[in-house]
Order: structure tokens, then sequence, then C-alpha cells
């Protein structure tokens, strides 16, 4: 079989203009001679018949009416970008999903509050005379007003609920993949229907516990946690890096614990829990990046002794987490000296932290550089919410927090042109370089999560400019998807705000977007984030689905006719990306409150402490 980059591809375009053949053409004259035989009272009656068939057809049409409705609502995202892709080797190809029926609106699948909203809003309208049609259409058998259900917010239900199981498709069709190609293992390879190892410990299903948990899918849900409580082994000679392993797969198996109360995710999150300790035994105590979890031995990388800072730094909410529910203060007491000796260092600049730590020294290195994006990101994030998780009560995590968004506003925002899109670029040695990594993504979301929590009304507002940016890194490429890197002009005159190198034009199905406009949206209601959520979503549908199950990452957003696939889904799109964009979708602000849970990095909801209010 041919790479994927030696594959061929042809676009096909439906030309509606064609030639007519001769006998057509005969056809078309013999049919004009016998109309003008036609007395005008016979034309008169078939012309009438004939516009009367028309308007019936018209008036009948239920895809038309449709189109209509969804014109006036402005939601036809449909932007013509993309012709038909044909793979000519027929080994794969990239297929449009079914659009979600409108007809299926009605249907009560959803989360359980969105379903009980569904069922009394229709029992409201049956008490008002309305009856459901056979095309589970409301009609009203009295007067159109009378009732507490007005069409619209049927459709915007109906709407909503259609975009939920749009997701809810989508991930049966990444799931489907997984299990056919990669069950058990940790990433599909969906072009080459195989699957990557990293740790071998079945990542993919553990990242997407609890997002088939919250997507309702029952069915999925049960065969993989049969795979946990059978299958799952930590007794391996293999080395992890702490910092992934803890995000996605401790953090993914005490969240699944806390939403399904099955004590086999509580066990299984206390054996990697303390295989993963070892990391800690340094001389500094700031820990090393792997861990050796059959042997219980840790280490650097080959290559230095230094660790990444965000690394180190967010895996608190998760140890943290841990401690609580065995009762054993060893993992907190690791953790919070990492914060401890952080908070007290030298080498930060307004709060804004470097993007390595020496294991021996602990003294950060590196120094000059920074950043809101890799190596440094979740540093920040997990400031604010380990604040949330204990109560509000650490003042040393918000004061730093606080700080660092000081920091980000004084060195890092800058505006664009021609649009004048706030970015925040990266700091090196004095230098602002316009360079913003999708990852920087997250933080409109984090700044809005932190003004929900009472900190300066400013921070939303600069969430809201932030998150316009990411939207404009999607919507400004071909594609409709953004790159990993993206590069903003500042020049007067520039035609367009987003540039991109040619090593930065991949697209790995990240999350941050879709969890940034997640939080926009719970917090202020704007109907523009789940209409650009909408946008982006179908976009990976035309661009990373792979028909045989799966999606891949692709190296090129700016390429509609041939986007190049990678041959790679990433556990963090089931486990994060899915996961944001149906909790966008869901009006329901119980479904996962923000005021009960706070997200680990990888979008595994962990409990705010009850005794910490
Ligand atoms: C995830 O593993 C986490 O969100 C992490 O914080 C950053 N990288 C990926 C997703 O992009």
């Amino acid at each position: 079989m041919l790479p994927p980059s030696e594959r061929d591809f042809v676009s096909l375009t439906l030309s509606e203009s064609g030639s007519y053949t001769n006998g057509k053409q005969w056809r078309r004259q013999s049919c004009l001679r016998k109309w003008k035989q036609l007395s005008r009272l016979q034309r008169s009656l078939i012309l009438f018949t004939l516009m009367l068939l028309l308007v019936c057809g018209i008036v009948t049409s239920p895809t038309l009416i449709a189109h209509w409705r969804d014109g006036a609502l402005g939601e036809n995202t449909d932007d013509g970008k993309q012709p038909f892709v044909l793979d000519l080797k027929n080994e794969y190809k990239f297929v449009l999903p079914e659009p979600p029926s409108e007809k299926k609106g009605l249907r009560r699948r959803g989360p359980p509050v969105l379903q009980s909203r569904l069922h009394s809003k229709t029992n409201a309208s049956e008490g008002g005379k309305a009856v459901v049609s056979w095309r589970e259409a409301v009609i009203d058998q009295g007067q159109v007003f009378d009732t507490d259900i007005k069409e619209a917010e049927i459709q915007e239900i109906t709407h909503a609920e259609s975009r939920l199981e749009a997701v809810r498709e989508a991930f049966r069709h990444a799931w489907k993949g997984y299990k056919d190609f990669a069950w058990g293992h940790d990433e599909l390879k969906p072009i080459s229907k195989s699957y990557a190892e990293w740790f071998g410990l079945g990542l993919t299903l553990i990242d997407a516990l609890d997002t088939m948990w919250i997507l309702g899918l029952k069915d999925e849900f049960a065969e993989a946690r049969e795979w946990v409580a059978t299958e799952l082994s930590f007794d391996k000679n293999v080395d992890v890096n702490l910092f992934e392993s803890t995000i996605r797969i401790l953090g993914g198996l005490l969240s699944t614990y806390h939403l399904t109360g099955d004590s086999v995710f509580l066990e299984k999150a206390k054996d990697i829990g303390s295989r993963l300790m070892p990391a800690f035994n340094t001389a500094s105590k700031i820990p090393y990046s792997d861990v050796n979890i059959g042997k219980g031995t840790a280490h650097s990388p080959q290559w230095t002794s230094d660790s990444t800072v965000a690394e180190v730094t967010s895996v608190q909410l998760e140890f943290r987490e841990l401690s609580r529910l065995t009762g054993d203060p060893k993992y907190k007491l690791a953790v919070m000296e990492v914060m401890n000796q952080v908070h007290k260092l030298d080498g930060k600049n307004d709060g804004l932290v470097p993007m390595f730590i020496n294991t021996n020294s602990g003294q950060f290195t590196h120094q000059g550089i920074y950043t809101l994006g890799a190596r440094a990101d979740s540093y920040y994030e997990y400031l604010l919410k380990q604040w949330i998780q204990g109560g509000k009560k650490e003042n040393d995590l918000l004061e730093d927090y606080l700080q660092a968004i000081e920091g980000v506003k004084k060195n890092l925002l800058r505006k664009s042109n021609p649009l004048g899109l706030t970015f925040v670029g990266e700091l090196s040695h004095g230098h602002l370089s316009p360079k913003m990594d999708h990852l920087v993504c997250f933080l409109p979301g984090t700044l809005a999560l932190g003004a929900h929590h009472s900190l300066p009304a400013d921070h939303m507002e600069l969430a809201k400019e932030l998150i316009e940016t990411c939207y404009q890194m999607y919507a400004q490429m071909e594609t409709g998807l953004s790159p990993e890197i993206a590069y903003f002009n500042m020049h007067e005159g520039s035609k367009q705000d987003v540039e991109v190198k040619i090593a930065d034009r991949h697209n790995l199905l990240r999350p941050e977007t879709v969890e940034s406009l997640f939080y926009l949206y719970r917090f202020t209601k704007d109907k523009k984030y789940q209409l650009w959520g909408w946008e982006i979503l179908q976009n990976f549908n035309k661009y990373t689905r792979v028909s045989t199950g799966g999606y891949s990452s692709i190296n090129n957003v700016r390429d509609p006719a041939y986007p190049n696939p990678r041959d790679k889904m990433e556990s963090f799109f089931l486990g994060e990306t899915l996961k944001y964009f149906y909790l966008l979708f869901s009006d329901d602000p119980d479904l996962i409150s923000l005021d009960k849970y706070v997200f680990n990095t990888e979008a595994h909801p962990l409990p705010v402490w009850p005794d910490a209010e």
C-alpha cells in the first residue's frame, strides 16, 4: 500500500451546463411545433395545470421548507469550500456524514435534563391542543399562538438535540475505528487500519471513558468498562511520561469513578497513582519526566536533567484528589511541594514562567523565553483550577495566577492587522514574536472560568477577545481548521491576520478552542459560540473523518483538496475534543456544573471539594 502522501485524489465538480445531442435538439423542435398547433384555450389549460402542480409541489416539500427555515435562522454553514473528494485507489476516503435530520429532532435520547425539558415542552404543547404529526412536526389544532410553546422554541430545542446527536454520531464513528483496528492499544491509526503504542496501556480507551458516560453511550461504555476490569494491568516494565499518564490515565479513572460510583475505576486509579510516585524521588523534589511503572524507577530524558515546567505543575489536581479519596496525604504533599517551590522561585517575568526546571537544582533553566503555549500552558490553568478545587482558600495559587494574567497583559498581548484581533505572542529575550500556538486557546476558557469565580470582570472581556482570535485561526484557513501554530500580521495593509509557516500547517484534532467555546457559551449564553463550534465540527467531519472508522490528524489545513492525513487519532480527540463539543451544544448548566467540578487539562471533571466551601 502506498504511503498517504503518494496517494492520488481527483476533485469532481458537477457542472450544470452540458451540450445537447442531435437527437435532443430534434425532440425539442418537434415539441415546439406541436405546442404551436394547439388552440389558445388548450395552451392556457395546460399552463394553469402546470402552475398548480408547481405550487402544490413547493408547499408540500419538507426539504425545501426545512432549507428555508435553516436559512432564516442563519444556520446554513455550508461554505461550499469543499469539492467532492474521491480516492482513486478506493483505499480510504473522507466522506461527509449524513447531516443530523431535522425530522429526528424530537427523539428523546439526550442526557437526563435535556430529555425532561423536551418532554415537558411537548406535553405543554399537547395540553394546548397540539398533536405530533407523522413527521414529528408539532401541529396546533387550535389557535396558532394559544399554547406556551412556540414553533421557534421547538426549532431551537430540535436544533440543539440534533447537534448533540451529531457529536454522539462522531464519537461512535471514532470508536468504531478504535474498536475495529486498535482495541486495547494506545492510539488508532485510521488510514493504515492499525494502532500505535505509546505506553501500551489502552490510552484512548481510558481517556474516552467519561466522555462515553456523559454522551450517554451505554453499550460502548459497558464494553470499555469490562476491558478495564479484566484486561488493564499496570504491572508492566514500561516507561511512561509522568504528566501524560497522570492527566489522561489517572485523571480519566478518577473522573469516571466520580461519575459512575464504580469502585473498579478507583482501584485502578490508586494502582497507577502509587506506581507514578517514584518520579518525585529527586534531589530537588521537582519530579522526573519519566517513570517505569513496573520497576518503580524514574529518570529524566537521556539528554537532560530538566523537566518541563507545565508538566511538573499540571499533575496537582489529580494527585490532590487521590489523597482525598484514599485518605493518604503522600500524593498531595508531593505535588504541593512542587507548587510551593515554584511559587518562591526567581526567574519569573511579571508572573510568567520559563519553560524548563532542573530536577537537581530545582531552578528554572533556559530563561528568557515566555509563552502561554507548549511547555508552559497548563501551569497557568492549574493555578486557577487548584484554587477552585480547594475551595478558593489557597492564596499563593490565586496570587500567582492573578500576577501571571497581569504579566500576559503587560508583555504578550498585541493586535493583528487588518481585523485588530487580540493575540498572545511569545517573548524571547525581550523581543515579541507574533507567534501563537493553538494550545494557547485554552486561555479564553480559563479566563472566563476565573471571572465566573469572581475574579476581575476584565478577565471576561479579554476572554471574549481571545476566543474571537482562536475562532479566526480556524475561519481564515481554507479548510476551516486551525493550524498548530499561527503567526499574526501586525503591519498596516496586511491582507489576512493569520499567517502559517509550512512546518506548522498540521492539525492534530486538538481541543483548546472548542474547550474555550464551551466555557464562553456556558457563562454568556451567546449563541454565536455554539455556531462557531458547529462550523468547526462540520469541518472536522469534512476533512479528517476516515470512512472506515476514526478521524485522522492532517498535515495541511491550507489545502482542502488534499489535507494529507497523518494516520493518527490522538486520544484527546475522544477524551477532550468531542466531550467539549457535546457540552458546548448542551443548554443544560447542570451537565457537569462548573460550580461543582473542575476539568483537568485533559477534560476529565474532578469534584470541587465538598468540605472546601
Ligand atoms: C492534551 O493532552 C492536554 O489538553 C494538554 O494540556 C495539552 N495537549 C493536549 C491537547 O492538545
